[in-house]
């Protein structure tokens, strides 16, 4: 996959697509990551990207030009032009998976106070958010969605790791994972672990998931999940119960100043 990154800060991303499994993705030439510069693209003595808004008010705006410059310079019919933002549509492990099966993307980041909005309207194809707080800039952004889509290519992460097992990818949290010592402080790794059992160990992890996604995520809850949980004949630990009702009356807590604030 080719993937460039228009943005005027390319230095940020050295320390983490130079390290571990990306680094060693784009060795193997799985991954190609290049860098636009839309200051690259400007044609006056100070080399200026950003302007103050039309009607007024707070910071500075990235002028469209540059970034439309920039972006032509590398697009392709193929292209994917995403813009960063935290208006897009939220970042999810379905949207990496769409992603990486995509041939080129380009990752559009913006600066300051946002872009004119005429990059999102006539030259992204997509806009997106990795969540609902505001960054800096696009560029964390921007390596986060390359971090999650990277590891999905295939070859990139060894056959002994392979995504699709772990959390999110089945719309459940990952069951507790324990490696040796089998004790350690005092606190043993569950038995079923060490029975060499496969068809217990694997009820167990299912039953784990289950209740995890119960109590940190009931968001996640589906009928179906609660019911397989139900079936289970497992109950939650008191405690445990504690926490799944309390997270449920956060999340109706929070939808419904969601609802006040519209958002
Ligand atoms: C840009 C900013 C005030 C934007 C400028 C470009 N999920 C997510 N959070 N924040 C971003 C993405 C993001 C992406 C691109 C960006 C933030 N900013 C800062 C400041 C209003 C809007």
């Amino acid at each position: 996959m080719r993937v460039d990154v228009v943005t005027l800060f390319p230095e940020m991303f050295a320390g983490p697509f130079g390290q571990s499994i990306i680094g060693r993705a784009i060795e193997q030439g799985r991954l190609d990551v290049s860098f636009v510069n839309p200051r690259d693209f400007t044609s006056d003595r100070h080399r200026t990207v950003d302007d103050y808004p039309y009607g007024g008010g707070p910071g500075m705006v990235m002028k469209p030009e540059p970034l439309f410059l920039a972006v032509e310079s590398v697009a392709r019919p193929a292209s994917d032009v995403i813009l960063m933002s935290p208006a897009g549509r939220v970042f999810s492990q379905l949207i990496a998976a769409e992603l990486a099966r995509r041939e080129h993307l380009i990752l559009v980041c913006g600066h300051y106070e946002g872009v004119d909005d005429r990059v999102r309207e006539h030259l992204a194809t997509d806009e997106i958010s990795i969540g609902d707080y505001v960054l800096t800039g696009g560029e964390l952004a921007a390596m986060v969605i390359v971090d999650a889509v990277a590891r999905l290519l295939p070859g990139v992460l060894g056959h002994a790791e392979s995504a699709g097992d772990e959390s999110h990818s089945r719309g459940l949290l990952e069951y507790p994972q324990y490696t040796r010592p089998p004790e350690f402080r005092g606190w043993p790794v569950p038995g079923i672990l060490l029975s060499g059992n496969h068809g217990e160990v694997a009820r167990w992890r299912r039953r784990r998931s289950l209740e995890r996604t119960a109590e940190q995520r009931p968001d996640l809850m589906t009928p179906d999940l609660a019911a397989e949980l139900a079936d289970d004949g497992t109950r939650l630990s008191r405690s445990a119960q504690k926490r799944a009702a309390r997270a449920a009356r956060l999340a109706a807590a929070e939808a419904s100043s969601d609802e006040d604030q519209s958002g």
